[in-house]
C-alpha cells in the first residue's frame, strides 16, 4: 500500500522544488497540497503550485489555501520570488489552470482529509507549523490520524537564520519557519505526534552550488530539470540551501540519512523566540543528523529527469 502524504508548504523557491520532488516519488499517494501564506505572496504561490501540477499532469491533486497568520512576517525580498516563479514561461504555456483549488481553507482541508483517510497520514511540512496547529485546534482528534510530521525547521546546535537586518530585536538563534510563529511550534510540541525534524544543523551541509546547477543544465531537455535549474539560478544570489528539498527527500530515501533523538523545548517569547533548544527531559524529537551529499544530489538529478 502507498504511503499517504499531505504536503503543507509556504510557497518559496525551495517549497516549489520540494513539490516537484514529491510528485516524482514512487509508492507515495499525495492526498493534497496546502499552501501556508508565509514565505510567499499567497495567490502567486497557489498559482505556481497548481501550474506545476498541470505541467506534470497531476490534475487530480487538490490544492488548498491556508488562511492562518504568523507573528513575524517573512521579508518581502524573500516573498517576491513567488511572483517571479508565477511568470516563468515554462509554467505559462496554457491559458487556464486545470488543477482545482478547493473551496475550504487549508486548515479545514487538513481536518477533512485526515478524517477521510483509510490509514494514518504523514504530514510533510516545509513552512511554519501554524496551519497544522490550527487544524489541531479545530479538531484535536485528528492527532490519531497523523502518522508523523516531517518538518523542515529549527536550529538545534547551530545558529539560526533570522538575521538582524530583518529582525533587529532577535538574537539570531531561531530558524525562520519557527520564528514566523513559535506559538504554533509549541502547540505541535505539546502533542504526542512523532516528529522528524530537518533542522539547519543538517541543511547547512547541502548548499546550492553553481556546480549542481551546471549538472541540472546538462539534463535540461527534461522539463523538471530545466525548471529546477531556473529556480536554483534565482536563488543563487542569496545564501541558499536545499532546505525543503532535503527534508522532503527523506520520505523516499530515508536510507541516505542518519537520525538522532533529542529532548527539546520551544522558546515562544522574547529575543530568542522561535529557538528550539536541547534540554534534559524536554520533548522528544528525531532530527535528521547526517546525509550523504553526493548521493542526495544524484537522487535529485535522477528524479528530475523523469519528466
Ligand atoms: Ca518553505
Amino acid at each position: 500500500m502507498s504511503k499517504l502524504v499531505l504536503l503543507d508548504h509556504d510557497g518559496a523557491i525551495d517549497d516549489i522544488l520540494a513539490t516537484l520532488l514529491l510528485m516524482t516519488m514512487p509508492d507515495i499517494e499525495v492526498l493534497g497540497i496546502i499552501v501556508t501564506p508565509a514565505d510567499c505572496y499567497i495567490n502567486a504561490a497557489l498559482n505556481v503550485t497548481r501550474k506545476l501540477l498541470d505541467l506534470m499532469g497531476y490534475y487530480h491533486v487538490q490544492v488548498a489555501e491556508s488562511t492562518v497568520r504568523g507573528i513575524n512576517p517573512f521579508p518581502a525580498l524573500y516573498r517576491r520570488d513567488s511572483l517571479i516563479m508565477d511568470n516563468f514561461p515554462i509554467l505559462n504555456q496554457k491559458d487556464n489552470i486545470k488543477t482545482p483549488l478547493v473551496s475550504q481553507t487549508g486548515q479545514r482541508f487538513i481536518v477533512e482529509t485526515l478524517h477521510n483517510a483509510c490509514q494514518p497520514v504523514t504530514l510533510m511540512v516545509t513552512g511554519p507549523l501554524t496551519t497544522v496547529a490550527t487544524a489541531l485546534d479545530i479538531d484535536p482528534t485528528i492527532e490519531q490520524k497523523i502518522k508523523e510530521i516531517v518538518w523542515m525547521g529549527g536550529a538545534l546546535k547551530v545558529a539560526g537564520n533570522v538575521e538582524k537586518e530583518f529582525a533587529p530585536e532577535h538574537d539570531g538563534s531561531a530558524e525562520w519557519n519557527a520564528y514566523w510563529d513559535a506559538i504554533a511550534v509549541e502547540k505541535v510540541w505539546q502533542s504526542n505526534i512523532s516528529l522528524i525534524v530537518c533542522s539547519l544543523d543538517i541543511t547547512n551541509t547541502v548548499p546550492v552550488t553553481a556546480e549542481f546547477i551546471r549538472k541540472l543544465a546538462k539534463q535540461r531537455h527534461h522539463q523538471l530539470s530545466d525548471l529546477a535549474g531556473l529556480c536554483y539560478a534565482l536563488a543563487i544570489p542569496q545564501d541558499y540551501y536545499c532546505w525543503d528539498v532535503l527534508a522532503t527527500s527523506y520520505l523516499d530515501r530515508s536510507d541516505l540519512f542518519s537520525l538522532q533523538e533529542w529532548e527539546t523545548e520551544v522558546i515562544t517569547t522574547g529575543s530568542s523566540q522561535g529557538r528550539i533548544r536541547v534540554v534534559e527531559k524536554g520533548r522528544k524529537i528525531y532530527a535528521m543528523d547526517t546525509v550523504n551529499q553526493n548521493e542526495f544530489h544524484n537522487y535529485l538529478l535522477k528524479q528530475w529527469s523523469k519528466f
